[in-house]
């Protein structure tokens, strides 16, 4: 099998290099011709666990190529971002996936496989994609088979998670479910789920929405128990013990490209009723601004003038900080007039420091955003040096019992 794949990124690159992994011919396209060049010259621009080790075996195979030009196919993978667009309800832009469907158009020939993996609107392969393919004069499911397979690997488990979880292949017609079956049996050892192309559509968007509701509930309660002097994250731990709860974890709020961005694509196609979706983005999005204030409540105690921020990624062990509530925390502290020094060990920028002991100096709060495994094993020494040896954990990620550091976190805030 020849596959041509769309976007290059943290989907479109781990998902090209697993078919070719498995021994199909993959030529990988992206209009970014830094990110080819890197490619080609044998550098992957993403952090992934285990993406560089598999990317350097395809090349050396040369069952893999990055370009900017698209070439015919037995089938063809989209993977570009959707982004909110700017109207109130932020709704999807799927401009990005239609450019793409129509680059490779004039390369289609009869038995292709058109598969967008890329998260859309519901009702977008059925509204958009198919009518723009049935314009060149094919008949979907006979001609030319249209798929929506929703990626749904977690960053940091990809190269596990796109063999082993269950995979939803969204068919246009029955035939366009066998035809996508084929190209994902290469390598998917998960379940292969057959539906339509609107059910995979909205499945998709409500798995992440779901997650967003959840960590809403679990950022309201660990608000409520500060307020009332209860350890919110001893009440989560109690109340999942019981067989069928699942509280989630509050945090600082909700980053990435997925849960911060795709429970509006449902919001935007319907309005009206979604008040619980509306309401869980608008708690999250709310929460910089509840630790940011938490912050200035802990150095006002003690006077402090300056703080260390661990982590700005919009969660750990991830170099992305793409939608992430850490960096957005960062920023609104520098306007307050703090002197403020970000620390991340998965961060190349100018501006972080890399060294630990160098980043607490004089400090006075160290807030860690991200749960780094770098974090977790945090002690007492490595906040020596600090005016006040004071930890504000977000996301409870450090697990030492400090003697000389005062440790907070959503559990004990009130103390
Ligand atoms: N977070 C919390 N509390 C929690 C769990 C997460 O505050 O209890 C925060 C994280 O810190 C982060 C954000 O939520 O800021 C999202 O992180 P995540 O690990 O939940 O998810 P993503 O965005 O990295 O990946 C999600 C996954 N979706 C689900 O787990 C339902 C992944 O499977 C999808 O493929 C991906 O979105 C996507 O591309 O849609």
């Amino acid at each position: 099998m020849k596959l041509t794949t769309v976007g290059l990124g943290y989907i479109g690159l781990p998902t090209s290099i697993m078919f070719a992994k498995h021994g199909v011919d993959v030529v990988g396209v992206d209009i970014n011709q830094k990110a080819v060049d890197s490619l080609n010259s044998g550098k992957i621009h993403i952090e992934e666990p285990g993406l560089q080790e598999a990317f350097e075996e395809v090349i050396a195979s040369g069952k893999f190529k990055a370009t900017t030009q698209p070439e015919p196919a037995d089938c063809f993978i989209i993977a570009v971002p959707t982004p909110n667009n700017a109207d109130q309800f932020k709704s999807c832009d799927i401009s990005m996936v239609m450019t793409a469907v129509e680059s490779v158009l004039p390369l289609i020939e009869k038995g292709n496989v058109i598969i967008v993996e890329s998260t859309i609107a519901p009702r977008t392969m059925d509204d958009f994609v198919k009518p723009l393919v049935e314009s060149k004069g094919f008949t979907i499911g006979e001609d030319v088979f249209l798929v929506h397979c929703p990626e749904r690997v977690l960053p940091g488990q990809i190269m596990h998670e796109l063999i082993h979880n269950n995979r939803i292949i969204g068919g246009v017609t029955q035939n366009c479910i066998e035809a996508g079956k084929k190209v994902y049996g290469t390598f998917v050892q998960g379940e292969m789920i057959e539906t339509d192309a609107k059910t995979a559509e909205m499945s998709k968007l409500m798995e992440n929405t779901y997650r967003d509701v959840n960590i809403a509930l679990a950022n309201e309660l660990a608000k409520v128990c500060n307020q009332l002097d209860i350890n919110a994250l001893d009440v989560i731990e109690m109340a999942n013990k019981h067989p069928r709860v699942n509280l989630h974890q509050p945090g600082p709020g909700v980053g990435g490209h997925c849960l911060a961005v795709d429970p509006y694509f449902i919001i935007a196609k319907d309005p009206i009723n979604t008040d619980i979706i509306q309401v869980g983005r608008k708690i999250n999005n709310q929460m910089p601004h509840y630790v940011v204030n938490k912050a200035k409540e802990i150095l006002k105690a003690v006077d402090g003038k300056k703080l260390t921020v661990f982590g700005l990624t919009y969660k750990g062990d991830v170099d992305d900080i793409r939608e992430s509530p850490a960096f957005d925390i960062y920023e609104m502290l520098k306007d307050l007039d703090y002197e403020v020094v970000a620390y991340d060990p998965h961060v190349d920028l100018d501006f972080v420091e890399k060294d630990i002991k160098a980043a607490v100096k004089d400090s006075s709060l160290v807030l860690v955003l991200s749960d780094h495994s770098e974090f977790k094993q945090l002690t007492d020494a490595d906040f020596e040096g600090m005016k006040d040896q004071l930890i504000f954990d977000t996301k409870n990620v450090v697990k030492s019992d400090f003697e000389t550091t005062k440790y907070y976190n959503f559990g004990n805030l009130y103390t």
